[in-house]
């Protein structure tokens, strides 16, 4: 459906995650000091690591990095989010996964918004975590009653924004002085806003139910609350953070340091204590403060497998029965040895992890496959004879551990709370108007077609 009157869904979701990251660069300028260390960083990676970087430039994945980050939101109702999923399909952002962040006594479930295709995530990979507060996991009826009142009052986007999602919708997409009116009437919903929408009181009473609550319920629209560049050694950029006047949480989140990453590595500092004003009895402002926005920086390996996954979890949660890591960061060097050990079940080479079938990879033709005219051979043997190359598939989506770990770091330490788990992801999809995109299928089906493209070399049938 390319029409040339109109833009690229990919090139209006670049432009919208380069004006998104302009405008938090001014809210939170320790976003912009971040991001100078993690271009720094990536850069002596890259020096240090010609093969590494010659891999990327050949999968066509270098380009990308320096411009990759995600974002994260908090929705207060169903209403919100499915206009956001409208509002990110125009950008070519469809959801995937679903989360459920109650087991980790945060009151929300998620998705996150990112393309699909490969040539979408080569152009541009930018995501956003999208959070719905859950007021069924509140227990005080009263407050939950005002809470959604409260809600149910907001507009959290702008009409501009609106009549251009239905225009895009209506008319299969936007042309270039519209894709830039989208593009700023849409940034509208993110921004901070450092007025309150409720009273000083009200917004006690919901701090205490969870902090989370007051986060989503007080403020006229769901200010983006970190933006997270990716860096290729996410170790290096934690011990260069003090230096840089930035305090990182206790432990990075995810799996240990390892010479094949896999999955997910995050860590984040702590969120700024923010001046806020509360709408006051005689139409004064009443002067008070709000904790929520933080940053974040990850470091992405290889997509794992069900089987894969399996074992992350497990070795993960082997980890944290020895040890689990305090929030004051006290044992957080017994942590990462307990972690580096337990981990050593799993393998820690490329081919080794593939033929154990723990990830998911991308075979291509060498130039001796190109060549090769007429042999034809099972997959495993043209590997073994130089035929058919294979590079692991970037993890493109989340971690529930490792997301739950950095709400409660930015939460404030206090803020874990014992919720009974719920997933309900029937609820999450209703409210979504769609159903969530299963990641590991879509890994698999991305694998399938790089080995359907070597076939000239490789016959499935023979084993
Ligand atoms: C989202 C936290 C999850 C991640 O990178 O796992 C997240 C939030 O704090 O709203 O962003
Ligand atoms: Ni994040």
């Amino acid at each position: 459906m390319t029409n040339a009157r109109f833009v690229s869904p990919d090139e209006i979701r670049s432009a919208f995650s380069a004006a998104m990251s302009a405008m938090y660069r001014d809210e939170v300028p320790a976003y912009g000091t971040l991001m100078s260390l993690v271009a720094q960083v990536n850069e002596e990676t890259l020096a240090n690591d010609p093969a590494l970087k010659e891999r990327l430039a050949a999968t066509d994945s270098l380009a990308r990095i320096s411009e990759e980050r995600h974002g994260a939101i908090r929705l207060g109702t169903p209403a919100e989010l499915a206009m956001m999923r409208r509002a990110f399909a125009v950008m070519g952002m469809f959801p995937v996964g679903y989360y459920d962040l109650s087991t980790a006594g945060v009151p929300v479930h998620s998705t996150a918004f990112r393309p699909i295709e490969d040539e979408s995530l080569k152009r541009n990979p930018f995501r956003v975590f999208t959070s719905l507060l859950r007021l069924d996991l509140i227990a005080d009826e009263q407050l939950r009653a005002e809470a959604a009142a409260v809600l149910a009052e907001r507009r959290i986007f702008t009409d501009g924004a609106i009549s251009l999602v239905e225009k895009a919708e209506s008319e299969g997409g936007l042309t270039e002085p519209d894709a830039r009116k989208f593009v700023a009437e849409v940034l509208e919903t993110f921004r901070w806003h450092d007025r309150a929408i409720v009273s000083a009181d009200m917004y006690k009473r919901l701090h205490d139910a969870h902090r989370l609550i007051a986060d989503v319920v007080s403020f006229k629209g769901p200010h983006i609350n970190h933006l997270t560049p990716r860096t290729l050694d996410i170790d290096s950029v934690q011990d260069r953070m003090p230096a840089h006047g930035i305090a990182p949480k206790a432990v990075v989140e995810g799996p240990p340091t390892r010479k094949c990453p896999i999955l997910l590595r995050q860590t984040s500092f702590k969120a700024l204590e923010e001046p806020v004003s509360f709408i006051g009895e005689d139409g004064e402002w009443k002067k008070g403060s709000h904790t929520a926005r933080f940053g974040e920086i990850e470091q992405r390996g290889l997509a794992l497998t069900p089987k894969g996954r399996g074992l992350y979890d497990k070795l993960l949660n082997d980890t944290r029965a020895l040890v689990r890591p305090a929030a004051d960061g006290s044992n957080s060097a017994e942590y990462v040895a307990a972690l580096a050990q337990v981990f050593q079940a799993f393998p820690d080479d490329w081919n080794e992890i593939r033929k154990a079938g723990l990830g998911y990879f991308r075979y291509s033709l060498t130039a001796k496959g190109e060549a090769a005219a007429g042999y034809k051979t099972d997959l495993e043997t043209a590997i073994a004879e130089g035929f058919v190359q294979f590079d692991p598939i970037v993890y493109e989506d989340f971690l529930p551990v490792s997301a739950a770990g950095i709400f409660q770091s930015n939460l404030g330490d206090d803020a874990t709370q014992e919720f009974t788990a719920s997933p309900n992801q029937v609820m999450f999809e209703r409210d979504l108007g769609a159903s969530v995109l299963d990641e590991f299928a879509h890994y698999a089906a991305i694998e399938r077609a790089s080995i359907e493209a070597c076939l000239s070399v490789v016959d499935l049938a023979m084993a």
